[in-house]
């Protein structure tokens, strides 16, 4: 569903087995060295989610080759299958797919109680879409608007295997994640909380 000019929503694109695969390199993905992470932010306050990032490490607010504001390690290599998984996203989304290489992989992980205020994502130097899987529980994802932080914005529940695509007119609209609901992930799935997995382009060189 097109719920605004180049944000596509396509409920269930994933089935269950490569939810188990995705959910399994996100935990191997999540050990040290350079590793699941809280941020903390220029004002001292630290986001309740936390984080790993594959490809370049994104900090407050920009892009590294290693984890400047943590252990300082060497940021994972962006795996070719993601690269791979984006294309076939966007070609669901746009029906074609997007002519630039993907490169980051932010894996951002919502425990109980955790949230993202109403941002936007403005770091990478590229104008490609925004491939967002998520797995686990549900969510309320808030979908605002290019100009404010504020109304008017869209709720849309996302769920275990939901893919959204980020372009366009989208790319640079406000959004947030003002909730999760704890208990809703697919029992099979072996996850308790939520996990959003995006794929991007950094538009930055090598
Ligand atoms: C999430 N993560 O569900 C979301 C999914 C983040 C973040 O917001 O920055 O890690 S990505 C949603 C997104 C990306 C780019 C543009 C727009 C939404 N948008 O225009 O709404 O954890
Ligand atoms: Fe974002």
């Amino acid at each position: 569903a097109e719920i605004a000019p180049g944000a596509v929503h396509v409920p269930g694109w994933l089935g269950p087995d490569e939810q188990r695969r995705l959910l399994a390199d996100c935990r191997a993905w999540a050990r040290p060295p350079a590793g699941l992470r809280t941020v903390t932010m220029p004002n001292g306050g630290r986001m309740s989610v936390r984080s790993v990032c594959l490809g370049w490490h994104w900090y407050p607010y920009g892009y590294a080759r290693t984890v400047v504001d943590g252990d300082g390690a060497p940021v994972k290599p962006f795996p070719a299958p993601l690269g791979d998984l984006a294309r076939r996203a966007v070609t669901e989304a746009y029906g074609e797919p997007c002519a630039e290489p993907y490169d980051i992989a932010l894996v951002n992980f919502y425990g109980e109680g955790a949230a993202m205020g109403m941002h936007r994502d403005a770091d990478e130097r590229s104008a490609a879409p925004v491939v967002s899987l998520s797995l686990g529980d549900a969510c309320v994802f808030r979908f605002g608007n290019p100009g404010t932080r504020t109304r008017p914005w869209t709720d849309v529940e996302l769920r275990s295997g939901d893919l959204f695509v980020f372009g366009g007119p989208s790319r640079l609209a406000y959004h947030g994640v003002p909730r999760t609901r704890p208990g809703t992930a697919p029992p099979a799935l072996g996850l308790t909380g939520r996990l959003n997995i995006t794929l991007r382009v950094s538009g930055l060189p090598g």
